[in-house]
């Protein structure tokens, strides 16, 4: 993806003013050819310390800070209907191959060299591509290793749960604050119809027993962890027909259980993928099916809906994947820390985010003055640092934000495919950008071409640069301002 923040700039920044510049900047060509936000405010010190700079567990933290998965846990031991063993673990990573599976120390190696170049770097994950805590022995060895190289790292693990209660006291002993656990059901019932096995004390189980077990045992780390307060984050694969309603009670028992977020992520079910799924022609839901049913749960557990679904060996801030810069050719085979640039872009953020908060907080007073019902989706193209950013042609996905007079609130992203090819659009690629936008009234863009704008159009969906490198929710307040404050002063005058 084209960067979200300047990285380009960011990666040559050599001072502080330099980083701040390119931070604030949109970057990108200037052709204008067709082309949980929880704040300190709203959760305890201790948490908000904990989730602050985590793009996962904070809406807000992603639009600043980056993770990075190595994949150096291959093994697991469950079999999945969306999964096929050749591709990344589809719980925390979308299917394609992982480019290469790494020992510890290559993984070290690794981490060392991302967190020298990439300021944005706060977190390292571990999510598979098999099961983090089954192939146990190389997550431990991993994050023992990185955190004594590197202490300012946060470790985090995704996991199946299977395996989970034996690791917990570790876990603990580790200071691992963020742990995923992917828990589809809590019926064994609808189990059957996802886990066709698991393997389990030196031996295979199928069917409902399978399912029984994986249940009893995910609802038993999950406790375990909450316990000794460390931050779980449940992510359930929604797959219609099988286990979409039952995500509601889902929601209800792991919130009951502690949980700090849910994370229901659409199945993703290509046939090429070789999956069960896949192959049987199981669809994934829509954008709209997925907010509806993200909508019923708005007052349960707190939902993440920024999540991307990324590889096991994804590098970069959430959307974008700079995998193949860091590939181990690429990486030297003694690297040394300098921690210089991440500190320096830190204490560039603080002040962003000051910034950023006092806007937002203007932008709900702004809104919450409009005379209208109107309840409408807002796509923002953006290269992050909390700005509109993007020229709407460079977009590889659009952030989704439902605005009304009770103010904005973040609904999720659109992937598509990139409309700008060097200068000029291609009409199949619009089509499919129209599409992803079902239900949305306006996309807002650093700029758009008259060409790609007429279309949108045609197609019910304004779009306009008019508040091109604007704070998001600030340029969203105006256009909503500029929208329905003349249309009722009109209706009335
Ligand atoms: Fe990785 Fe997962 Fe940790 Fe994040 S991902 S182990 S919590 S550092 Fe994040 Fe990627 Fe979604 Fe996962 S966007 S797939 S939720
Ligand atoms: Fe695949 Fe992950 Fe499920 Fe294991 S837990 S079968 S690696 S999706």
């Amino acid at each position: 993806m084209v960067q979200l923040i300047a990285l380009g700039s960011l990666k040559t920044a050599a001072s502080t003013e330099e980083m701040r510049t390119a931070l604030q900047s949109s970057g990108g060509c200037s052709s204008s050819s067709c082309g949980s936000s929880e704040g300190p405010a709203d959760l305890p010190p201790e948490v908000w310390n904990k989730v602050k700079d985590h793009p996962c567990y904070s809406e807000e933290a992603h639009h600043y800070f980056a993770r990075m998965h190595v994949a150096v846990a291959p093994a697991c031991n469950i079999q999945c209907n969306y999964c096929n063993r050749k591709y990344d673990c589809a719980n925390e990573s979308r299917p394609g191959v992982v480019s290469e599976k790494l020992t510890p120390e290559q993984a070290l190696r690794k981490v060392t060299a991302v967190a020298n170049e990439v300021p944005q770097l706060s977190v390292l994950g571990i999510a598979g591509p098999g099961d983090a805590c089954y192939d146990w022995r190389k997550t431990r060895e991993t994050f023992d290793l990185v955190a004594r190289a590197i202490p300012d790292i946060k470790l985090c693990l995704s996991t199946n749960g299977l395996a989970l209660p034996d690791h917990v006291a570790e876990i603990a002993d580790m200071n691992i604050d963020h742990v995923t656990v992917t828990i589809n059901m809590v019926d064994p019932e609808v189990g059957t119809g996802i886990y066709p096995w698991i393997f389990f004390r030196n031996r295979r189980w199928t069917g409902l027993d399978a399912a029984k077990i994986l249940h009893e045992r995910q609802m038993e780390g999950l406790e375990m962890l909450t316990a000794r307060n460390i931050l779980v984050k449940v992510n359930s694969v929604m797959i219609p027909g099988i286990n979409d309603e039952h995500l509601i009670e889902v929601n209800r028992v792991v919130k009951s259980k502690g949980a700090f977020l849910h994370n229901i992520m659409p199945l993703i079910s290509d046939p090429a993928h070789g999956t069960h799924f896949g192959l049987t022609g199981q669809r994934g839901p829509r954008a709209m099916e997925l907010k509806a049913l993200q909508d019923k749960l708005s007052d349960g557990t707190k939902l993440m809906r920024h999540c991307r679904q990324c590889r096991a060996d994804a590098v970069g801030l959430l959307g974008e994947d700079r995998g193949q810069e860091f590939t181990m050719d690429h990486v030297p085979e003694v690297v040394a820390y300098d921690p210089e640039k991440r500190q320096t872009y830190r204490s560039i953020v603080a002040e962003e985010r000051g910034e950023h908060l006092a806007n937002r907080q203007d932008a709900s007073r702004r809104l919450a003055a409009v005379d209208a019902a109107e309840s409408v989706l807002v796509a923002i193209a953006t290269k992050g640092g909390g700005r509109i950013n993007q020229h709407f042609g460079h977009a590889k996905e659009f952030q989704v934000y439902e605005a009304s007079r009770d103010g904005v609130t973040f609904i999720g992203h659109r992937k598509v495919d990139q409309y700008c090819q060097g200068g000029w659009g291609e009409d199949a690629t619009l089509d499919g950008v129209i599409e992803a936008l079902e239900g949305v009234r306006v996309v807002l863009c650093a700029k758009i071409g008259d060409c790609p704008k007429d279309s949108l159009s045609a197609a019910g969906i304004a779009a306009t640069d008019d508040y091109a490198h604007d704070w998001i929710e600030a340029g969203i307040a105006a256009w909503y301002e500029a929208t329905f404050g003349t249309a009722i002063e009109s209706l009335t005058a």
